[in-house]
């Protein structure tokens, strides 16, 4: 038989609370325990709150720019709820409620966005790596993660995010054949979310779902729907029972939909079909669960309302910290450079001045 099959496979798509409210009892059964949902509504009101207060905090000139993560939140929380706290989580910059959940201080997401560098100093004990702007950076660093943990035996995993449009950087393809051919610790979960700033998700990949682009590699690939917690939770909980019992990486793709503009200093309006909006308006994750935690009992008005006045308030707090941080001194520049710094710099940094503005009055000497 001179043609036989040299590989086949397929890729799942999950989905366990869909869009109409209808909730698939056996995938999700023990998922996420009803205990703990209450306290997620908040978070994701709370987060919701902060991503539409710092739109428009960038509006009124308090902020540089910010990538709004309304309509994603799910994916990174899914992580979060599926990680311990020795694990990373490896971000790019729509990962807010995940980075909340695992510790991290809102206001390093603020000082961040207000291009304060002290937003990149994450607090020890939070095992998160600063939001990464340039695209697909983070990959690699998440597969060095895990690398490094696995060599040190510790058990911890790294679960890092990427957009549809960074599966096309060399750095994704190099993390994950890495990753892969030594099976690290490592989650890779892309956030399609339709868009590359205006580049729709048809052009940026011929394939047929981004799932398939990790079956290269060798990794088991699946597809979920990025807007139902309890799918995200479920592929989450697998991949990070894979990677911690040493049997590699895994590939998520989590279809969801960034309901905002690409950042700040984006009109989504031109290039995006208002109707393509609307579509996906209806499957705003939030509503979503909150109708059916509401039908089962698990919420109520009441809450919500309480919800939203606690998560004004905690809002209101974030801001002044993040605005009240005093300016750094411009010796501080100085500081992180060398361990032992060369006598020019110390001159420098002693004088405020740089050869640059001029000689050293002692050099006139
Ligand atoms: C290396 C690099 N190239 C280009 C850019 C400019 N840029 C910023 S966001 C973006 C699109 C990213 O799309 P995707 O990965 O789908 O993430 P999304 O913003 O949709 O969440 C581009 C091209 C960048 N930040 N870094
Ligand atoms: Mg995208």
């Amino acid at each position: 038989m001179p043609i036989t099959t040299a590989y086949e496979t397929r890729i799942d798509h999950v989905s366990i609370l869909d869009e109409h409210g209808v909730f698939d009892e056996t995938l999700g059964q023990d998922l996420i325990s009803e205990d703990q949902l209450p306290a997620i509504m908040e978070h994701l009101v709370f987060c919701r709150q902060l991503d539409e207060i710092a739109f428009k905090l960038q509006r009124s000139g308090r902020m540089g720019t910010y990538p709004q993560n309304t309509g994603q939140e799910m994916p990174s929380l899914a992580a979060a709820l599926a990680i311990e706290k020795a694990d990373w989580l490896v971000t790019c910059y729509r990962e807010n409620t995940g980075l909340f959940w695992h510790g991290l201080p809102p206001e390093c997401i603020l000082l961040h966005w207000m291009g304060d560098e002290r937003g990149n100093h994450i607090p020890a004990g939070v095992n998160a790596t600063p939001i990464a702007i340039p695209i697909g950076t983070q990959m690699l660093h998440a597969a060095g993660l895990g690398w490094a943990e696995k060599a040190k035996k510790t058990g911890a995993i790294a679960v890092t995010f990427f957009g549809d449009g960074a599966t096309s950087e060399g750095d994704f393809h190099e993390a994950a054949n890495f990753a892969a051919s030594l099976k690290l610790p490592v989650v890779f979960c892309c956030q399609n979310n339709g868009w590359a700033i205006s580049v729709p998700s048809s052009v940026q990949s011929a394939g047929e779902t981004f799932a398939q682009r990790g079956i290269s590699y060798g990794m088991p690939c699946v597809r979920a729907d990025g807007n139902d917690l309890f799918a995200m939770t479920k592929v989450m909980k697998d991949a990070v029972a894979r990677a911690r019992a040493g049997e590699g990486p895994t590939f998520i793709e989590a279809v969801t939909y960034r309901l905002r503009d690409h950042t700040t200093a984006d009109d989504a309006r031109r290039y995006r079909d208002a109707g393509e909006l609307e579509t996906w308006e209806a499957r705003d994750p939030l509503p979503r669960l909150r109708r059916w935690m509401e039908a089962k009992g698990l919420w109520d008005k009441s809450q919500h309302e309480k919800a939203m006045k606690s998560g004004e308030e905690r809002v209101a707090e974030i801001i002044s910290n993040a605005e009240e941080i005093a300016a750094p001194d411009r010796s501080e520049f100085f500081d992180h450079m060398y361990a032992d710094l060369p006598a020019s710099l110390k001159r420098q940094r002693d004088s405020k001045r740089t050869t640059s503005l001029g000689q050293f009055p002692e050099d006139l000497a």
